[in-house]
């Protein structure tokens, strides 16, 4: 199917009905429903759908850096650019193809690419929603280059809530964060979960897999990840939703950005090696 920019998209189906769209903008994410067709990722209904725009929600995929430090653009390249579908990409290993639908999308850098960001890459990303209805995101990302390079990256994943003052987050207590709204500074979560009542911006550092529980929906979002160790946790709530023109005043409130990342240690890549970074998506109770 094509957006109506003419951009093209593909609609995974699974056997109950459930479905995922990844666009070839950015191989990001527009929509993962359930078998019941309830949409479970958030865009804004202000989105913009022009290219090299990044689209306001979904999982916009951040490489080869997170935020907007160096010479690269906020979060990268890699979300602005077409990809390319590979027609006959390698087949799934046995372990996880039960009923797995999938497509594999290809980015390489073009020559202008090249001019800000110079270093030959190749990222295949395979989406695959299970026959569950889990969504896998899968970035294998080699280096074809002659001389090693590090990136930083992160799946920038707007799960859709029902009220976030309803939200509460598990999994990160304990852990170390670096705080956006503080110059990055490091401090060390003390709540036995996370709730919100104002913006948070930070990356949680060494997480192992996290639970976001929507109250209102009776719904728990469950991320589990490998590759993956750093969690972006981000809310604008609502100074700076009015502040940006792709986002409406009170979506703060309908919305929570609970990313795997790679950010805290970039990943050095030496010639000719290739690293794997694994996200899995799934939800309770299964409608
Ligand atoms: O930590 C998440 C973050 O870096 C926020 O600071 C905010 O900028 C968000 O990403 C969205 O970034 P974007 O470039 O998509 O507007």
């Amino acid at each position: 199917t094509k957006d109506r920019n003419g951009i093209s998209q593909v609609i995974l189906h699974n056997p109950r009905g459930a479905s995922a769209r990844v666009s070839l903008h950015g191989g990001q994410i527009l929509s993962w429903k359930t078998d019941h067709g309830e949409e479970l990722l958030f865009t804004s209904s202000k989105a913009i759908f022009k290219p090299p725009t990044p689209v306001r929600g979904g999982i916009p995929i951040c490489f080869p850096q997170f935020g907007n430090h160096g010479t690269l653009e906020q979060h990268g390249f890699a979300r602005n650019k077409i990809w390319v579908i590979d027609e006959n990409p390698p087949p799934l290993p046995p372990s996880n193809s039960n009923g797995k639908a999938y497509i594999d999308l290809l980015l390489k850098p073009s020559e202008h690419d090249l001019k800000i960001w110079p270093h030959t890459f190749e990222f295949r990303l395979r989406v695959g929603l299970s026959a569950d209805g889990y969504l896998t995101l899968t970035s294998r990302i080699r280096n074809i280059n002659c001389k090693p390079f590090s990136f930083s990256i992160a799946y920038h994943t707007y799960f859709s809530i029902t009220d976030i003052s309803e939200v509460r987050v598990e999994g990160l207590e304990t852990l170390d964060y670096l705080d956006n709204l503080c110059q990055r500074e490091r401090f060390t979560e003390q709540g036995d979960a996370i709730t919100f009542e104002s913006e948070v911006d930070r990356v949680y550092l060494s997480s192992s897999d996290v639970a976001i529980f929507d109250h209102e929906r009776k719904r728990t979002f469950i991320i589990r990840k490998e590759g993956l160790p750093d969690v972006v946790v981000w809310n604008p709530w609502e100074k700076k939703s009015k502040a940006m023109a792709d986002f409406g005043d009170e979506e703060y409130k309908q919305m929570l950005c609970v990313d795997g990342a790679a950010i805290e240690k970039p990943i050095t890549l030496k010639p000719g090696e290739e690293w794997t970074g694994r996200l899995e998506l799934s939800y309770l109770p299964s409608s």
